[in-house]
């Protein structure tokens, strides 16, 4: 029986989620905000009739609040890293976990381009010159760093990482990589590096665009920037908790690396005022995707997997931890 026929089925939507998600799903399903009616009242009123998450990562789903949702099947997250849902409980419980993959990855390969150029070529600061009022005053913005003569590591070689290395053809760098294991059908054979160190040693460029999760938790430390070098500059746009981030703040003041791009932190929205501070950073709000056409897709593909479940056809797109291949039994 689909999901029309049946009850109607109650879901959780919890953190900021894009608007649009909880309008489509609002046409089919009962759901709750927790952004308008609290996360607490909600589950003691409604937690055992909650038969599907919605979030976009920003407030954790956590194996607590997964425990009090007796008859949870889905869990639809926003975003193609789900480091915030406790995945693990998820899959004990036979809960199913979706993400949104693939159609980002275009988006975040340009974003991360754009941001790579910009701190080299220090864009943002220039623009601030010019809005300072330094260059009318005759004061001329200084020499930079150059992308000429580098090269370019790029951590994690997924699907992200993959078309980022495309993109970055067309500029004449050469390329290296690390990630879990070499990959066999890249367009090129770009010089795989087995551990994080020996591609740091390798590279003045380090990218970082590793999947998210316990192995990777500040794999990018001490160790890592002072192999990168003086020379090194560093572009995360994967999530805070791959780096160190007091040993990036003391590599950037001591001159360990010679920059950064950043597009994600550890604690968001909470920047270090250290790195504020600072003339070799650029610093963004977790904007990779923000853009109409790939939130848009996003969007999308969360309402597709909730609907899809719920109309007994299967999850579309379910993280490699959780079921796959199952449909919902008439319930
Ligand atoms: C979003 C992301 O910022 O896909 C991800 O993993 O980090 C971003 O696309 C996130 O999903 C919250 O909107």
């Amino acid at each position: 029986m689909g999901w029309s026929m049946s009850r109607q089925a109650e879901i959780l939507s919890i953190g900021e989620m894009d608007i649009g998600v909880d309008e489509a799903l609002a046409e089919r399903f009962r759901v709750y905000r927790d952004s308008t009616l609290g996360l607490r009242t909600i589950v003691a009123e409604h937690g055992d009739a909650i038969a599907a998450i919605v979030t976009r990562g920003r407030t954790p789903t956590t194996a607590a609040l997964i425990r009090r949702l007796p008859n949870l099947e889905l869990i639809a997250n926003f975003g193609v890293g789900y480091d915030s849902i406790d995945v693990t409980t998820a899959a004990a419980r036979g809960i199913v976990v979706t993400n949104t993959p693939d159609i980002l990855n275009d988006e975040m390969a340009d974003f991360t381009v754009g941001l790579l150029l910009a701190t080299v070529r220090r864009l943002p600061q220039a623009d601030g010159h010019v809005r300072g009022k330094r260059w009318a005053g005759g004061e001329s913005f200084p020499l930079g760093p150059s992308l000429r003569g580098r090269r370019v590591g790029i951590a994690g070689m997924g699907r992200v990482g993959k078309v980022i290395a495309r993109r970055l053809d067309g500029f004449d760098v050469p390329i290296a990589y690390h990630a879990r294991n070499q990959q066999p059908a890249l367009p090129y054979p770009y010089p795989y590096h087995t551990d994080l160190h020996a591609l740091a040693r390798a590279v003045d460029v380090l990218i970082v665009a590793l999947p998210v999760g316990v192995a990777t938790r500040r794999v990018i430390n001490a160790e890592v920037l002072e192999a990168l070098g003086p020379n090194g500059i560093l572009i995360n746009v994967a999530r805070g908790s791959v780096v160190d981030e007091p040993a990036l703040v003391d590599a950037l003041r001591a001159g360990t690396i010679l920059a950064a791009g950043l597009d994600v932190f550890a604690e968001e929205p909470h920047v270090p005022e250290e790195l504020l501070e600072m003339e070799n950073v650029v610093l963004l709000p977790h904007v990779g995707t923000a853009t109409h056409h790939t939130r848009g897709l996003m969007r999308q593909m969360v309402i597709d997997n909730v609907v899809a479940w719920f109309d007994g056809r299967g999850a579309l797109t379910p993280v490699p931890e959780t079921p796959q291949g199952v449909a919902r039994s008439g319930r």
